[in-house]
């Protein structure tokens, strides 16, 4: 463990020090940025109220609008001079979402980026290539200068150029690789196809350090296999930190949330309510020790469920489970609620599927169509027509038995659907 007395903290002391921290949190964002203030005051709250951590309920949620009309440093707990870092969103709708940190902060996501790469066996022995994109994204720095924190050999490589990300892992050794899961599968269709001579198991690695999109369960024997390697789950958001919110352990079976430093809710979406310990619904972060840029009760939009389990590895913290989705993946198919990754599932649990779709909602007069694009396996693309439609019908059988909602299935050829460098867009929405 990179932070034993942190991570194995007893549970009371742990939820003393979150309260002091919350407090000191609170405080910061109230102090020192108008936008909070004068959301709190209007709400009729003031941190004074807070004398126990579960009065973190009376404190207004933040939300993604609200850090959009903030741009770019509407939010910010310090002045420019004291910011060493900023990173931002992509803001596809909207603007941008940017985050500010200062060298305490920076401090802070090495450390916590540090302590998952330890969850995940490593050490300062390991090689550790970095293929998540570099710059305004956090994926790239963010496991820099964790990977550098615990002392490993860090490669910047970013992402892409799939030959030379085998060279690297060749030539000098790498033991763990950090990208995106749908990179990773890339990198296992690139040897297939291009590369079939190229033996990663003959090399080095052993792990990868998989985050950033929601991946199943399936997608992670799937990467295994074809990869060779141990795949583990690391979650973050950028609003939040980045990567090294939480990360999954030896066990692989839910991520531990890094709570000395991120406090963490799970409330009904729809009414705001917080959800009893183990329920499903939308994850709400409070950042405990960042000074620039504090997020209070910040609505992730992210499903998950918290539950403890007393872990085999000793870390107390609490568990999140595996995302499943986020609120604004939601598709409304239909009147049905339908999200990707319960997609994914049914498709991956099909026999000479690949784990590459896309999902196309259309509008065909009043109703909703879904078309799932799904790639199959070379020898299933050379069948006989008859055994393809039989496939085609089986899995929307499958869909519809599990999902309650019709779709088409179009089975197609290898390597048609575009591949990505770092998160996959599986959704494409035709009906606006
Ligand atoms: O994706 C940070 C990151 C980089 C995490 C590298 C892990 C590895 P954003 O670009 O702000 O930050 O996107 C955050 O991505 O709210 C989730 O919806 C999704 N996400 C991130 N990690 C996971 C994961 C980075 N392990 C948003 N599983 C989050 C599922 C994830 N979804």
């Amino acid at each position: 463990m990179f932070q034993k007395e942190y991570e194995t903290m007893p549970r009371r002391e742990l939820r003393s020090l979150q309260l002091e921290r919350l407090r000191w949190s609170v405080r910061n964002a109230y102090d020192n940025v108008e936008s909070y203030r004068r959301h709190y005051d209007q709400a009729g709250f003031h941190p004074d109220q807070l004398k126990k951590l579960d009065d973190i309920r009376r404190v207004p949620f933040l939300t993604k609008e609200m850090m959009r009309e903030n741009y770019p440093f509407g939010l910010f707990a310090r002045p420019m001079e004291d910011v060493v870092r900023l990173h931002s969103s992509s803001g596809t709708t909207g603007n941008a979402t940017v985050v500010g940190y200062t060298a305490r902060d920076i401090e802070v996501f090495a450390e916590v980026v540090a302590r998952c790469l330890a969850a995940y066996g490593g050490t300062k022995k390991d090689v550790l290539q970095v293929a998540y994109g570099y710059g305004l994204f956090t994926g790239g720095l963010g496991l820099h200068y964790g990977a550098e924190k615990l002392g490993a050999a860090t490669i910047p490589i970013g992402g892409g150029n799939t030959d030379r990300q085998l060279m690297l892992i060749q030539d000098f050794g790498t033991t763990m690789l950090a990208c995106t899961p749908s990179y990773a599968l890339n990198i296992a269709d690139h040897i297939a196809v291009k590369r079939p001579d190229f033996k990663l198991r003959d090399t080095n690695l052993r792990v990868g350090i998989l985050g950033a999109e929601p991946w199943s369960e399936e997608m992670r024997l799937e990467i295994e296999e074809r990869l060779g390697i141990e795949a583990y789950d690391i979650y973050g958001l950028s609003e939040v930190i980045g990567p090294g919110v939480s990360a999954e352990c030896e066990k692989k079976s839910g991520l531990h949330i890094f709570e000395d430093h991120f406090y963490a809710e799970i409330i009904d979406p729809e009414t705001g309510e917080v959800l009893p310990e183990g329920e499903k619904g939308e994850i709400v972060y409070t950042s405990l020790t960042k000074e620039a840029c504090p997020v209070i009760r910040y609505r992730s939009r992210d499903i998950s469920r918290l539950y403890h389990d007393d872990c085999v590895c000793g870390r107390t913290h609490v568990k999140m489970e595996k995302v499943s989705g986020r609120t604004d993946d939601m598709l409304i198919v239909r009147g049905v609620n339908v999200f990707p990754s319960q997609i994914e599932s049914v498709l991956m649990e099909y026999e000479g599927t690949e784990p590459h779709y896309q999902i196309v909602l259309d509008r065909r007069g009043a109703m909703d169509d879904i078309e799932i694009q799904v790639e199959v396996t070379p020898a299933i693309f050379s069948d006989e027509l008859k055994n393809l439609q039989g496939m085609a019908s089986g899995l929307e059988e499958r869909i519809k038995s599990t999902l309650g909602v019709s779709a088409e299935i179009t089975l197609v050829e290898p390597r048609t659907i575009e591949r990505s460098l770092g998160k996959a867009k599986r959704v494409i929405d035709r009906r606006q």
